[in-house]
């Protein structure tokens, strides 16, 4: 099976790189960020409850965001395999994969994590703000709240995997296509 975590702050590329992965490697993606979207969407309990977190840039608690993936993982007990996009987001979150894979006898692959520095991240969102309608892309004050989420409580993530002999870096700021090219480098060699 190839589980990889998609890794890195937010508007680094992760869902973008993800549709291109989950097309080539015939994975399912599991995009914790569209989850909760899907939920608030359809005005659900766990929807209401995250919809405040993040549009003010906060991060949703651990127990909420591993249950969702749990019942995932149980819904494609057959899958070939597994892009986790946007998760895990906090060490807590990255021992519960571990052990939720464990007891479904496979393991994460590899983490790919996008590198992109604070400019061009903000810079990417703004622009995105101006189409998406997402609230946690419509101001700077907002993304830069995302981006020190992401720097204080995400980022120790990365030596979760490092100690695993699991993290790959990769370069994302370029073009789409050259920067798939660098993840789909690290997938075929695993
Ligand atoms: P997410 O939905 O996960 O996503 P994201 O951080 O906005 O960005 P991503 O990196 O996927 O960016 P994209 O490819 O779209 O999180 C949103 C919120 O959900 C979080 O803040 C949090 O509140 C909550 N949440 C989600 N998961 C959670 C968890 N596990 N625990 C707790 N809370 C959780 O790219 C961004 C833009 O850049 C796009 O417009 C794209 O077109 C552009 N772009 C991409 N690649 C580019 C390139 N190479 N060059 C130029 N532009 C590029």
């Amino acid at each position: 099976m190839l589980n990889i975590v998609l890794f890195g702050p937010p508007g680094a590329g992760k869902g973008t790189q993800s549709q291109k992965l989950i097309d080539k490697y015939n994975l399912v993606h599991l995009s914790t960020g569209d989850i909760l979207r899907s939920e608030i969407a359809s005005g659900t309990k766990l929807g209401m409850q995250a919809k405040e977190l993040m549009d003010n840039g906060l991060l949703v608690p651990d127990d909420l965001v591993i249950g969702m993936i749990r019942n995932k993982l149980e819904a494609h007990a057959s899958a070939s395999g597994f892009i986790f996009d946007g998760f895990p987001r906090t060490v807590a979150q990255a021992e519960a994969l571990d052990q939720l894979l464990f007891t479904q006898k496979t393991q994460i692959s590899a983490m790919v994590a996008l590198e992109v520095d604070d400019k061009e991240l903000e810079n990417r969102l703004l622009l995105r703000g101006q189409t998406s309608g997402r609230v946690d892309d419509a101001n700077t004050e907002i993304i830069r709240k995302r981006i020190e989420e992401y720097n204080t409580k995400t980022a120790p993530v990365a030596s979760f995997y490092q100690a695993q002999g699991k993290f790959k870096k990769i370069n994302g700021i370029g073009s789409i296509d050259g920067i798939f090219s660098c993840i789909c480098d690290v997938a075929d060699n695993i």
